[in-house]
């Protein structure tokens, strides 16, 4: 620690350089997440000092909790679900293996089952839990092939996985028939919708992936991502509440005597953010944002087409991969790890972005 405390002026211009060290968004065509919507900032603000890790002390942040869980489980056809507000996705799919493996105890050696698409969370899940990983090959379009499944599913699988939007390719798993899979084996059955959560219902065409699919018994999503939140905010949404129950210890000296949750502190801040959004905007204004992104995403599509730059798939939704070695460097792209371009059109990334991006990369092929 520094022995003198320095001055308010010193601090700002130190962290105002520190700031101007980051990316601007506006070139940020790499991410999931974007810049949080100012409704959400503001609520961030109001309940900046709030700790849902100790609710009887917030009970109004509390119930906001409950209030987001609520309209997220309707959202998700079932406004009966149980859940809570984590710190991503991350944190939501160890959450969820854990409920499976409890669920199974008397396997002495449990495995999951996930897409090869799954992202690096299951993998972190898994080592924490000492849970075995399979892992299923993807069919043509990238989706977790269901036949390939049912081959790999066996007795000691506590959990099957999938993904409804995938990282890399935005690709939705075929979830009805993997639900049916998980059905008939007994098994628990996690939708990872930590980003397609927040896309899938304002579509306009209809991709089942949530409560209304029967043995789905688990959904991440994350306001974080497309929900346009403030960071960090995830949530785990369960069919049952009583699924989270096994997760519960004690906690004798709290205003609560007993929690599910992983984290004990929990930020109030990105849960008012995160309800708020979703109550100023409804579904109208969700869909309007969804379906601006999806816009872009065709507009890029075409775009690249125009130059001979081939899509890597078709998307479910709004993340556009390429058959292209080379990108502009002033913009931030990302690379699959099949070597593919991937630009992901968040809300922040607006048309007049697609037009430039487009116009820099047309140069560099037309060279
Ligand atoms: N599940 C899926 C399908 C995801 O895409 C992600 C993250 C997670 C789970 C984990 O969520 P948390 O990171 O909230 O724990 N997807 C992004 C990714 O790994 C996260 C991200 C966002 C990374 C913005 C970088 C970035 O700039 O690419």
């Amino acid at each position: 620690m520094l022995n003198k405390g320095r001055t308010e002026e010193e601090l700002f211009s130190f962290f105002e350089q520190k700031k101007e060290e980051d990316l601007d968004y506006r070139f940020i065509l790499s991410s999931m997440c974007t810049l949080p919507h100012p409704i959400a900032v503001k609520m961030h603000d109001m309940f900046l000092e709030t700790n849902l890790g100790d609710p009887g002390l917030f009970s109004g942040t509390a119930s906001l909790e409950r209030l987001l869980i609520e309209r997220l489980g309707t959202l998700f056809n079932l406004p009966a679900a149980g859940g809570y507000a984590t710190s991503g996705g991350t944190e939501s799919n160890i959450q969820a293996l854990r409920c499976a493996r409890k669920s199974k105890k008397e396997i002495a050696t449990p495995n999951v089952v996930v897409p090869e698409s799954a992202h690096f969370s299951f993998k972190k899940a898994c080592d924490i839990l000492c849970l075995e990983m399979r892992t299923v090959p993807l069919d043509s379009m990238l989706k977790m092939d269901a036949g390939r499944a049912a081959e790999i599913i066996d007795k000691n699988t506590v959990c099957l996985v999938g993904i409804a939007g995938t990282t890399e390719y935005g690709m939705v798993d075929p979830i009805p028939e993997l639900a049916a899979i998980a059905h008939e084996q007994g098994t628990y059955f996690h939708v990872d919708a930590a980003f397609g959560g927040m896309v899938l219902p304002f579509l306009d065409r209809h991709i089942p992936f949530d409560f209304s699919v029967p043995g789905v018994t688990s959904i991440a999503v994350d306001p974080h991502k497309m929900g346009m939140s403030t960071i960090p905010c995830g949530c785990l949404l369960v069919r049952d509440p009583a699924i989270l129950s096994p997760l519960n210890i004690d906690t004798p000296y709290l205003s609560v005597k007993q929690e599910f949750t992983l984290s004990g502190t929990r930020p109030g801040a990105p849960v008012a953010g995160a309800l708020a959004v979703l109550d100023y905007l409804g579904v109208e204004g969700m869909r309007a944002v969804v379906q601006g992104c999806m816009k872009n995403t065709w507009r890029l599509i075409d775009g690249m087409d125009t130059f001979g730059i081939q899509r890597a798939v078709t998307p479910d939704m709004n993340v556009a991969t390429f058959v292209c070695t080379h990108a502009p460097d002033r913009w931030k792209v990302s690379w699959t790890r099949r070597g593919h371009l991937r630009i992901v059109c968040m809300p922040h990334v607006h048309r007049d972005r697609i037009e430039m991006f487009l116009e820099d990369i047309g140069e560099m092929y037309a060279r």
